[in-house]
């Protein structure tokens, strides 16, 4: 007998095949939920978890494989209290999310967008671009020094970049000040690339006070998650022209993007897809797929979130 296993997020087709071989899947479709069947174990994606909802109506859960590194939208306390073990996927996204966070810095301050369209509408010899800004050798403050962080500040050197990063403490590295003030660390940044884990202890961390001292001439990237920014902070202050850009990889409410920033000219949009490189979301699936088999099968679970 398969186990029974809900699938909270799409994930590959190969990934989902491997799935179906071994479970008897029910995609989850929202708010209905399979009755009469023991479901054991959940596959879902970082941002998506799992509603706490869900898991109060699963009382034979035992393990909830997430397809990603963020644990914010799970509730590890309810998991812990229940004895549910909890797995990501660590390692094998950080390049990738560090590629985007570069990619987003570049795209923001070279005009990549507004460069690439005027080509496309023939305007090129007929239109000029303004000037775009330097990137290297601009100051990058990083939001955040875990292994997503340290992989940005890896690449930002080799854009001879001045690096300084503000985390919840001092990790003591090379070249590389800590600055105890978020504030602050805005204030004498270029460039602020939010890199930190969602959850109430981010919350609006990057808030009014934090955006106004990037300012107008400064960049805000964020490839970690919505709830980390202030959103409402972040339209203002683009609106009023007390932060000069914004490229953004993750929102509040997803898939929902306030409209204000689908028209401003300023601002870069991505949808949630810093690890969506076919590569690495081969890795990850392997992983969600190998920390599931590890359970059903009393091994030690590959990378398991400590509860
Ligand atoms: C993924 C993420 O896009 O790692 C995370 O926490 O949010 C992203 O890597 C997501 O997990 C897939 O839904």
């Amino acid at each position: 007998m398969k186990p029974h296993l809900l699938l909270i997020e799409p994930m590959m087709p190969e990934i989902e095949a491997a799935l179906d071989a071994a479970y008897t899947v029910h995609r989850w479709q929202k708010d209905t939920l399979p009755s009469d069947v023991q479901i054991r174990a959940i596959a879902t994606g970082g941002g998506t978890g799992v509603p706490r909802a869900v898991m109060d109506a699963l009382p034979t859960l035992e393990v909830i494989a997430i397809n990603g590194i963020g644990t914010d939208a799970v509730d590890l306390i309810e998991a812990a209290r229940r004895g549910i073990a909890v797995t990501v996927t660590r390692d094998v996204l950080t390049d990738d999310v560090a590629d985007l966070a570069m990619a987003l810095m570049l795209a923001s301050l070279r005009d990549l967008l507004p460069g690439d369209r005027l080509v496309r509408d023939g305007l090129w010899g007929k239109q000029g671009l303004p000037l775009a800004r330097k990137v290297s050798g601009s100051r990058l403050g990083i939001v955040g020094m875990g292994q997503v962080g340290q992989a940005i500040a890896r690449r930002a050197q080799a854009f001879s970049m001045q690096v300084s990063y503000f985390s919840r403490r001092n990790l003591d590295l090379p070249f590389t000040p800590f600055v105890n003030n978020l504030v602050a660390l805005a204030a004498q940044s270029d460039i602020l690339v939010v890199a930190a884990s969602g959850g109430p202890q981010s919350r609006n961390l990057v808030n009014r006070e934090v955006i106004e001292a990037l300012g107008p001439n400064g960049l805000l990237v964020n490839v970690a998650r919505g709830t980390v920014v202030d959103e409402q902070a972040l339209v203002t202050a683009l609106q009023e022209g007390r932060l000069g850009r914004a490229a953004l990889d993750v929102f509040v409410d997803e898939p929902n993007v306030p409209d204000a920033l689908k028209t401003m000219s300023n601002v870069v949009l991505q949808p949630h897809r810093a690890s969506a490189t076919l590569e690495t979301r081969q890795a990850m699936g392997r992983l969600v797929l190998d920390n599931l088999a590890a359970h059903f099968a009393g091994r030690p679970l590959l990378t398991p979130v400590a509860l």
